[in-house]
């Protein structure tokens, strides 16, 4: 930023498993627009994984969860979108601590509204990160 030289930057991005299914959210963004993608940001300085997991969650969703663990990390680079970017993805998955509780698009600008997929008939278009890993087998849920 400031102009410099660009550089990589760290995402982490939360598979929030609810039983069998995953929460995922339209995005309304420069990079991947109208594809679904799961809640996440940027990883602030001096924030471990699970914190800025359980920051992302809130702040985008309104929802709280608990039990987060590394899952993957994957390399994703945007050269060819408007702003183009290139971030390292740290891949984890977490829980509800209220399974009750309903997700809010607490982000209207960044995303059109979350809802629970079942991991069996996820929504088309996949962000293209998260498309890349379901192609080659990848699954969330603890075995
Ligand atoms: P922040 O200001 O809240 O920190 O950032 P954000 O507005 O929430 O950023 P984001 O675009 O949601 O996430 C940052 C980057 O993470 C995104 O531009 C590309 C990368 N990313 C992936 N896969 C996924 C994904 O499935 N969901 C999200 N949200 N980001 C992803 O590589
Ligand atoms: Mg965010
Ligand atoms: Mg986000």
């Amino acid at each position: 930023s400031g102009g410099r030289k660009p550089e990589p930057r760290v995402a982490v991005v939360v598979f929030l498993l609810n039983g069998k299914s995953v929460l995922l959210g339209k995005r309304r963004s420069s990079t991947g627009d109208s594809t679904f993608a799961l809640p996440g940001g940027h990883l602030e300085f001096g924030e471990s994984f699970e914190a800025c997991a359980a920051r992302e969650c809130k702040e985008e969703t309104g929802l709280d969860v608990n039990g987060t663990e590394y899952l993957t990390v994957t390399n994703n680079v945007f050269l060819e979108e408007p702003k183009p970017s290139h971030y390292v993805t740290v891949f984890v998955r977490a829980f509800l601590t209220d399974p009750t509780q309903v997700p809010q698009n607490l982000e209207p600008d960044k995303c059109y509204g979350w809802d629970w997929f079942n991991w069996d008939s996820l929504p088309q278009p996949l962000f293209w990160p998260l498309e890349k890993m379901v192609k080659t087998g990848f699954n969330p849920f603890p075995t």
